[in-house]
């Protein structure tokens, strides 16, 4: 029915990801600064299946909102909007950050110097997700990236000592951007720098928490300063943070093109 309110047509639901996700946090935040708390619904999902139902409605042309974070690859595949934020309640742009644990400076001084270095855009990061999301395996997506960007990756390593074999762990949340920086990270140290790398699949919370109790040894995904905030205050003391390791990232409230709705404060009425 093209004349129903946006909340009528999605029946007041926004489809999120999983709990721990900081944009989960943010969103309710979000929604009762636009007061919407009272109607709306905010959905537990997660990542893949926030996409999978997503792909769903724009098949049938079917009205949908989720949440949504750029970089990511919904925005190639598919005709999208982010809703407008007038209140900047979602934070505005971000950064990505690198953090790792205390004493890898000493332990393992290449790999901190590669960490240290590692450095991208945007774009670099959604070519590396689209692969993945086609069906590319995720060393072979990370390999052919890295093939076709080696003055750039050569940054990363220039002056870092080579690891002789030694292990070094990095915990990610299966989100796309993360499983796709963090195997960019994998394929670049193993092949370049002799390091070998386990990446551990864990919640976002042990993800901050590994770092700071040392258990891992650095993860290139702390979304700030909004996204990860209580995150990184909690473990603020206990790890070694690299700084931005990519800049411009946005959170917001995404529809498809054919959605008759711009803006956060159309949800309202
Ligand atoms: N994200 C992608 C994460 C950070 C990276 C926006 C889904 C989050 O909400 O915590």
């Amino acid at each position: 029915n093209k004349n129903a309110s946006v909340g009528e047509q999605v029946e007041y639901e926004i489809v999120g990801i999983d709990p721990g996700a900081g944009i989960m946090g943010l969103t309710k935040e979000v929604m009762s600064e636009y007061g919407l708390e009272e109607n709306w619904e905010l959905k537990e999902s997660s990542g893949a299946a926030m996409t999978a139902e997503l792909d769903g409605a724009i098949n049938e042309e079917e009205p949908i909102i989720v949440t949504g974070w750029i970089p990511h690859w919904k925005f190639i595949e598919y005709d999208l909007k982010m809703l407008e934020d007038p209140k900047e309640a979602y934070g505005g742009k971000e950064d990505i950050n690198t953090l790792v644990r205390k004493g890898l400076k000493e332990d393992m001084p290449g790999a901190y110097t590669f960490f240290d270095q590692f450095e991208w855009e945007p774009d670099h990061l959604q070519e590396v997700m689209l692969k993945i999301e086609e069906g590319q395996d995720e060393q072979e997506a990370a390999k052919e990236w890295v093939e076709n960007n080696e003055d750039l990756v050569s940054t990363w390593v220039e002056g870092a000592e080579p690891g002789d074999g030694a292990t070094v762990k990095v915990p990610y949340v299966a989100w796309a951007d993360v499983i796709a920086s963090s195997n960019v990270v994998k394929y670049v140290m193993e092949n370049e720098l002799d390091y070998k790398v386990e990446l551990m699949q864990v919640e976002p919370g042990p993800m901050f928490a590994s770092i700071a109790d040392g258990s891992a040894d650095a993860m290139v995904g702390a979304w700030l300063p909004s996204t990860h905030t209580d995150y990184y205050e909690k473990y603020e003391d206990d790890f070694e943070d690299l700084g931005v390791n990519l800049t411009g990232t946005r959170n917001g409230l995404v529809v498809p093109e054919y959605m008759d709705v711009d803006s956060i404060e159309d949800l309202k009425v």
